[in-house]
Parts: C-alpha cells; structure tokens; sequence
C-alpha cells in the first residue's frame, strides 16, 4: 500500500444505496425484501441462502451439485471461489475449497495512530474482484447522499462515482464469501451488513470528503439510528489497480492508502464509547486515468431488517 497526502472540500453526509434494489434505509419504514434470489435456479437459490446462514459446507455442496447438474450459474461461482474461473470440472473444485479457508480474513494491519483504522492484504481474491466488477458492469447507477440537512437522499457534486448495492435478490456465493469474511475480519456479524455496494469511479470523478457513521446530533437520523442502528464499521476491498491516483483520502490522519487488487482497508467510524470518531473523514479521490473499482461494507450494530 503506498501512503501519500492530498487536499479536497468537506461535506457532512453519509453514503446511501438507491434504487429498486434493497437498501438499508429504505427498510426503515419497514419494507423488507425477502430471501429470494433473482434469476438463478432453486438449487443455486438453496446454496446461496445456507452461505448467508454460514452453513459452508452444506452451501458448497448444494452448488458443486448444481453445477454437476448442468447449471452454469452454480458451475462459474465455484469456479470463482476456487479461484479458477473458467474451469469446468467441478468435483475438483469442490474438493479444493477447504469451507473454514474460505470465510477467513487475513489479519489487520494497523495504519495509524489517530483512528481504528488497518489494512488486510489479500482479503479478496483476483477472481473475486473480477466477478464484482462484471456483476456490478451493467447495474451502476448514480450514487447517492444522505443529506445533513434534509435526511433526504439525492444525488451531490461530492459523489459522481456510480454505485450499485447488492441486496438480498441479487446475492451471490461470492458476495456471501466476501461478507463472511469482512464479518471475520470485524466480528461484526453479516445480519449486521448493509447491502455490499460496488462503486466504480471515472477519470474525475469522486466521492468527496464524507464520514460514515450516521450524525447522533441530527434529529433527521433520529428513526434511521433507532432502526438500523450505526454504521460502526467500514471495509473498502480494492477490486483493480489499472488506474492512476485515486487513493482514499483521510485527512486527519495524514494517510492516503490505495491497495493492490484484492486488498482492504478497515477502520472503526466510532470510538469505545460509540461516539463518531471524526478522524475518519475521508474521500474517495478521483482518477487521473483509467477506471477505479472498489466494494464497499459498510456494518452497523443492529441487525438490519432484510437479513432477518
Ligand atoms: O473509494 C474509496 O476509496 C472510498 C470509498 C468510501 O468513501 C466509502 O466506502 O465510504
């Protein structure tokens, strides 16, 4: 990871998902969306709901049986999970995947003093990223803010990258995978997950300087707070490297950090007491060249209403 300083501008917001697809705040007035997983065969449909309730083995057998079947969906997430996308024969690559590996998150790495805030090498692994990045392709829309001063959301000039969230219609093995292990790496359980968010940043564009945890003092957050709960936790997993510039920008901390493909960085958004920890201000910063991927996990501390 390579450590730098830069400048941008303040705003006092917190991300959100939109669209037809399942987003934390939305549920807050209580609509849910169900377990279901859109466009993908019973069989898959099974191993994906066991994944999400951390029956490993029992999910990848549910799927190598899927794939042995003649499902092609089932057959390409094994393949990804064994890291061998393209490979075909699936009792090997059933065989290859060790349930208890695959859900472990190498360990942090601290990076600063200032904040709860650390790197793990390796949390994602090549085939992951590519899968996130294709199934995320044809599904990004405009990102959204929560804004400080209406608690509406709406499209900003701080946050021009394009967004998709991943809730549960639309689960995959592998986004079960990469919330299992930002679980490990957390001990924050996956009922606790907003739905992942893939977000993917053109030359100029960016996510300004924000925080993540949700302003206790805003009484627009009040319902959202007492539903959802904080959001203490955020995991950002780089999905590519063929892009200039664009780290993330903390600058409190002096720290700007861009990972290699495949690794995360994890930091706290409260202190011991729960409080907003107001060093962890950051930005996304733009590219200068090429296309940036990232998988954002942002984690709360209550369960949320569409993993119940
Ligand atoms: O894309 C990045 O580097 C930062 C993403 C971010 O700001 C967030 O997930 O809150």
């Amino acid at each position: 990871m390579r450590i730098a300083v830069a400048v941008v501008f303040a705003v006092n917001s917190h991300p959100v998902t939109l669209g037809d697809r399942p987003c934390a705040f939305h549920q807050v007035d209580g609509k849910t969306t169900g377990a279901h997983v859109r466009g993908v065969s019973p069989q898959l449909s099974a191993a994906i709901a066991a994944a999400h309730a951390q029956q490993w083995t029992h999910a990848l057998d549910l799927v190598a049986r899927a794939a042995t079947e003649g499902d092609a969906e089932a057959g390409a997430q094994l393949a990804t999970l064994a890291g061998e996308p393209g490979a075909n024969d699936w009792e090997r690559l059933r065989a290859a995947i060790d349930p208890t590996l695959l859900v472990a998150a190498p360990q942090a790495e601290r990076l600063s003093d200032g904040a709860t805030i650390g790197a793990s090498r390796g949390f994602a692994t090549p085939a992951m990223c590519a899968w996130m990045m294709r199934r995320a392709q044809s599904r990004l829309e405009p990102s959204m803010v929560n804004d400080s001063a209406t608690g509406q959301m709406r499209q900003h000039p701080m946050r021009t990258a394009y967004t998709c969230a991943f809730g549960p219609p639309d689960r995959d093995l592998v986004i079960a995978v990469l919330q299992a292990r930002a679980a490990a790496l957390t001990n924050v359980p996956v009922a606790m997950h907003e739905a992942p968010n893939v977000i993917s940043y053109e030359p100029g564009q960016q996510f300004g300087l924000h925080v993540d945890f949700v302003d206790p003092k805003n009484p627009m957050f009040r319902r959202e707070l007492e539903v959802l709960g904080q959001r203490v936790t955020t995991v950002v997993t780089y999905l590519n490297e063929d892009f200039d510039d664009a780290p993330t920008h903390f600058p409190a901390l002096k720290l700007n950090v861009r990972g290699g493909v495949g690794d995360a960085i994890v930091w706290s958004n409260v202190i011991s007491d729960g409080s907003p920890d107001v060093h962890t201000v950051h930005a996304g910063m733009p590219p200068t060249r090429g296309r940036k991927w990232v998988l954002s996990q942002w984690l709360r501390n209550k369960p949320q209403p569409y993993n119940l």
